[in-house]
């Protein structure tokens, strides 16, 4: 029953890509299998897996993954949330989800996009008068010490409108969202540099720098690309966008990019397509972009010397366009601080080994992996020892001289990632399949089938210095018939791979119900050290600091009004809101200012009002604001979302908000209360 999708899906994607694809059939097993009957009651082991139709290797798998009660797993992985805008942590090897971090986009649970900070937060990356709904999260991407996670600090990137955004693992809350007006797109990011000097962001799609608009048939001559370095602060935790730069670039795709780390620390590498410079048929008979874009045999990996670049960047050599200091490309060659490489056409990941040496990409379109050697790069960049220049002057280096080999890999490889064994993996999505392959020979030891069409891969640790080796996720696109049928829509699925022994097993499939989540980095659990609460209470969670109106008591709540203000200082404490009676006018500013002053830890309380869109997630010693104009009359209730105790139902209260005008209809002043004598609102409402 699955021949149809390896036909279907083969013929389509080699039709897709323009390969003529040697079909093997029975790529990935295929094979479909149907839960026993549950052996719910079964005593033994072996009964169990005669009831539930286990093989010995199932049972095995099962022990690998299954984490009891009470049990923390090995690993914590970050991984993309997609769409969503938003980022995932998961449990390795259980494959548990942990948390949602809002980021690019509202979420509700955590409150995040609804209290008065992360409003201007999510507004703050967004086109100005426009707040954007979604992201297209690709790249998580851990901060760094000495080319190793440092557990700090989170960065992800939002493809389709070039966000970049910092997350503080103190609390796993965004902190910061940036934007680079000269950009896009940027599909060549988050990637740090060794000590999160900086955070890389390359575009994708070129367009003019300055944001004009230039015919598209001017493509050549107006359109540009830029890679971003944006400059991190370690004592602040934030992006310093004022000190942070840019490099002008050809207008090829510039696609993703890798920090050089200890042997070429101080280099960024960055990989392009469509060096061609197809913009798509133009309206005037040209081929289509992705046939237009692949007529090369070769593309140019972008190899950027980010340290000198830096020196560049704070000269009188940068132009400042649209507020960014960018590095202008002729600049960039003059100053030697830009050299292509050619690369098989059409490449996709570039991942730099552990030990910083080499550099692996993968390409597309090409059944091998090429595995440069930075010494040589190193060595003709030095010596000025080019095999040419492209149609903008950037010097190119010879091919055959600056690649240490190429390893037959086998359909569609895209991303490589490494183990504390001298192993390399990389995905061939295509051949749905991981391989195996040691950097020393550079030979493929072994592949395993995944289910279906994978993308990037994670190893724990396995874009550091120090790969932690162990666990492998394959992250696919496909899961065709993988789990029971949900529509036509399918989740992504997540496969976990034991890549601790001699010989690759896979242990679990994961459904992901959400897409599409392209990366994922997994770090040890003992890495990352959370608050347990927010101390001393009333902080405030973009800043980190005691909230300047945050009341710290029930003694400090209060309602003041100042004209048509109303400051409402609340507190929650289980089981009561304080005031939990607010009288107002119809068209009053409200100001909540809102503390959860419990620090008993998951004490956690919520606070939504009715009809208003208020909705807080108030985390113990947590401070957050709210303002809203009280534009709708009538009687409001408000209460507490989170079952904190055994009395949270009653954990609530009302806002009243009179209409302006008393004879105005259909409110509670101009009709007399229905069936109840009582039901008149009492006029001791404070503020009011
Ligand atoms: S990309 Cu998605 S599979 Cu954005 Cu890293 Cu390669
Ligand atoms: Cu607090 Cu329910």
């Amino acid at each position: 029953m699955n021949m149809p999708w390896n036909g279907r899906s083969r013929a389509a994607l080699a039709l897709a890509t323009g390969l003529a694809l040697a079909v093997a059939p029975g790529c990935g097993d295929g094979k479909t299998r149907v839960a026993g009957k549950g052996g719910g009651g079964s005593a033994s082991i072996a009964e169990l897996m005669k009831a539930r139709d286990l093989s010995e290797a199932d049972v095995v798998a099962a022990l690998k993954t299954y984490t009891p009660t009470g049990v923390k797993d090995e690993f914590l992985m970050f991984a993309s949330g997609g769409h969503g805008g938003n980022a995932l942590v998961i449990g390795v090897p259980s494959m548990r989800i942990l948390k949602y971090i809002g980021v690019f986009t509202p979420e509700p649970w955590q409150g995040y996009g609804f209290d008065d900070e992360t409003k201007a937060l999510l507004a703050s990356g967004s086109p100005e008068g426009k707040t954007l709904t979604w992201g297209d999260m690709h790249h998580p991407a851990l901060s760094e010490t000495d080319g190793v996670y440092d557990g700090q600090v989170l960065f992800v990137n939002d493809k389709a409108n070039a966000r970049v955004a910092v997350v503080d693992l103190q609390d796993f809350t965004t902190q910061q969202i940036v934007h680079s007006a000269i950009l896009r797109s940027d599909h060549g990011g988050a990637f740090v540099t060794p000590n999160t000097e900086y955070v890389i962001e390359g575009g994708q799609f070129p367009a003019p720098l300055d944001g004009s608009v230039a015919d598209i048939e001017k493509y050549d001559d107006f359109y540009r690309g830029a890679v971003m370095f944006w400059k991190f602060d370690r004592a602040k935790k934030r992006i310093d966008p004022a000190a942070s730069f840019a490099i002008e670039m050809p207008p090829y795709f510039q696609d993703l990019a890798d920090a050089g780390k200890l042997a070429s620390d101080g280099w960024c590498f960055l990989n392009s397509f469509n060096t061609e410079r197809s913009y798509g048929t133009g309206g005037a008979g040209l081929p289509p972009m992705e046939s237009g874009a692949s007529r090369n045999d070769m593309d140019y990996l972008h190899v950027i010397n980010w340290r000198q670049a830096e020196q560049v960047a704070a000269s009188d050599k940068a132009q400042v366009i649209q507020g960014v200091r960018v590095i202008p490309l002729g600049v960039a060659v003059e100053e030697g601080l830009l050299h292509f490489v050619p690369e098989p056409k059409s490449p996709h990941g570039v991942d730099v080994t552990p030990n910083g040496e080499e550099i692996c990409i993968a390409g597309k379109l090409s059944t091998q992996a090429t595995v440069f050697s930075f010494a040589r790069i190193k060595e003709h960049i030095d010596q000025k020892k080019y095999a040419g220049k492209d149609p903008y002057g950037v010097p190119i280096l010879p091919f055959k001289d600056v690649i240490r080999g190429q390893v037959e890999m086998g359909l569609g490889p895209l991303h490589t990632q490494f183990d504390d064994k001298g192993f390399a993996y990389t995905t061939l999505f295509i051949e749905s399949k991981i391989a195996r392959w040691s950097l020393k020979d550079l030979k493929v030891i072994e592949k395993i089938p995944v289910h279906y069409n994978v993308g990037h891969l994670s190893v724990a640790g396995g874009d550091t210095a120090k790969p932690d080796g162990r666990f492998l996720i394959s992250m696919n696109k496909w899961a065709i018939d993988r789990f029971a049928d949900v529509g036509p829509l399918l989740p992504q699925n997540f496969q976990l791979i034991d890549i601790a022994g001699d010989s690759m097993q896979l242990l679990y499939d994961m459904p992901l119900p959400l897409g599409e989540p392209h990366y994922a980095q997994m770090i040890k659990t003992e890495l990352i050290k959370p608050w347990e609460a927010y101390t001393p209470v009333g902080m405030n969670q973009l800043t980190h600091q005691p909230d300047p109106h945050a009341p710290k008591s029930a003694q400090e709540a209060r309602i003041e009004r100042n004209g048509d203000v109303v400051d409402v200082y609340m507190t929650l404490v289980r089981s009561t809101i304080t005031p939990d009676t607010i009288k107002v006018k119809e068209g009053d500013t409200l100001k909540f200012h809102v503390t959860n002053v419990e620090q008993t830890r998951d004490a956690t309380h919520g606070f939504c009002i009715a009809d208003y869109n208020v909705n807080l997630s108030m985390e113990p010693g947590k401070a957050a604001n709210v303002t809203f104009v009280a534009d709708r009359p009538g009687v409001f209730p408000f209460y507490c979302t989170e079952f904190c105790s055994a009395l949270h139902m009653e954990m609530g209260g009302f806002l009243l908000v009179e209409p302006k005008n008393e004879n105005a209809a259909g409110t509670a002043a101009a009709d007399p209360p229905r069936n109840r004598a009582d039901a008149k609102p009492s006029a001791d409402g404070e503020g009011g």
